[in-house]
């Protein structure tokens, strides 16, 4: 196998773990000597083990049965070793420590903290360091991670159920299921990639909401953003499923401006927002939001029904245009992206 052949295998297994490394990027690191694969690492869950450290201990298992020294192996990592020492130590400085003498290195990482400091420690210590072999595969198979370094932001989608009418709840607040079953095992899916989930306070006490991804395999649970000025925390409280599981960040105020800088110092890369008309309307003025998914049922709720927007071009005016659209069961699923031209 070429390093070309190595590389993409360490991208494809490093995908498997891209729900429970996230918000961190899935990385894979492969040990080679000439053409034999001694050992495979992968960066399996956030806060543990970097992708190299698990190949190197992987490694050291074959050490005077398939080699002898680590200085007859090549390494070959899909991002580029980190240079800091985080939640794990730092993968340059241990890669150097075991006397590996060539890497071969997908894409550099965004992160400023790592970005070239790790090439540097390498290069510094006569490691042979290759770059760029299908790095960009590496940036798609990281998007929220490398979006989030390259525009200083995490990214924004906005999820919405709305009647064909365009609406999403009656005015009285009757709990109304308006889109179908697959549509809603498909925002469990939704939630399963994004780093937060963020809400308000009619969400919250309307459809009292669990705002957890419900599937079938292991996740990182997003956290959950609280935006309310009203809700104070009281003896009911620990009652409500949405305080359970993952950390609440309570924000008391609207400023949207405020809360963002906030959730990128706390390292989402990527943010969902399911919320009511008004906190939804509010984002979608901004600049912020990147994506907005509409699910939208067959079902009218008519006059008593609370509209989603105000005006009936209020999605392009915003800025959107229409990306994909797609039946998921009896709904519609359409996925609009910033128009950049506008
Ligand atoms: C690597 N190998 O497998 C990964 C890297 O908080 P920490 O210590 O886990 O560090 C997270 C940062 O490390 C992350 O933002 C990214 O820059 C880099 N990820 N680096 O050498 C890996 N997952
Ligand atoms: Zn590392």
């Amino acid at each position: 196998m070429n390093y070309e052949e190595i590389m993409l295998r360490a991208i494809s297994e490093a995908e498997k773990y891209k729900y429970t490394a996230k918000p961190n990027p899935v990385v894979g690191a492969i040990l080679l000597k000439n053409e034999e694969i001694i050992s495979e690492g992968y960066h399996k869950n956030y806060g543990k083990n970097h992708a190299e450290i698990n190949a190197i201990i992987n490694a050291n298992r074959q050490k005077n049965k398939k080699f002898n020294d680590f200085s007859e192996l090549t390494l070959i990592c899909t991002l580029e070793p980190c240079s800091h020492i985080g939640k794990t130590g730092s993968c340059a400085h241990a890669i150097v420590k075991t006397g590996i003498k060539k890497v071969i290195i997908g894409s550099i990482d965004p992160n400023p903290k790592v970005s070239g400091k790790g090439i540097q420690i390498l290069k510094e210590n006569n490691v042979q360091v290759d770059v760029g072999i299908h790095k960009d595969l590496v940036a798609k198979q990281n998007k929220f991670f490398f979006y989030r370094h390259i525009n200083n932001k995490p990214y924004i989608t906005v999820k919405i159920a709305s009647s064909l009418d365009g609406k999403s709840h009656y005015e009285n607040h009757e709990r109304v299921f308006v889109t179908g079953d697959k549509a809603r095992l498909d925002v469990q899916l939704l939630r399963a990639k994004y780093d937060a989930i963020l809400t308000g306070t009619n969400t919250l006490l309307n459809d009292n909401p669990r705002m957890n991804a419900r599937v079938n395999f292991p996740v990182n649970q997003p956290e959950k953003i609280l935006m309310s000025t009203s809700f104070s925390f009281g003896a009911n409280t620990s009652e409500m499923p949405f305080f359970e599981g993952k950390r609440v960040t309570h924000f008391q105020h609207n400023d949207i401006d405020c809360v963002i800088p906030i959730m990128l110092e706390n390292d989402k890369c990527s943010i969902l927002i399911e919320a009511g008309p008004k906190l939804t309307n509010a984002f979608l003025k901004t600049n912020y939001v990147d994506e907005l998914i509409i699910y939208k049922s067959q079902k009218k709720l008519g006059k008593t029904g609370i509209s989603w927007f105000k005006e009936d071009n209020a999605v392009e005016n915003y800025g959107f245009k229409l990306e994909s659209s797609y039946k998921i069961g009896t709904d519609l699923k359409e996925i609009y992206k910033k128009d950049e031209e506008k």
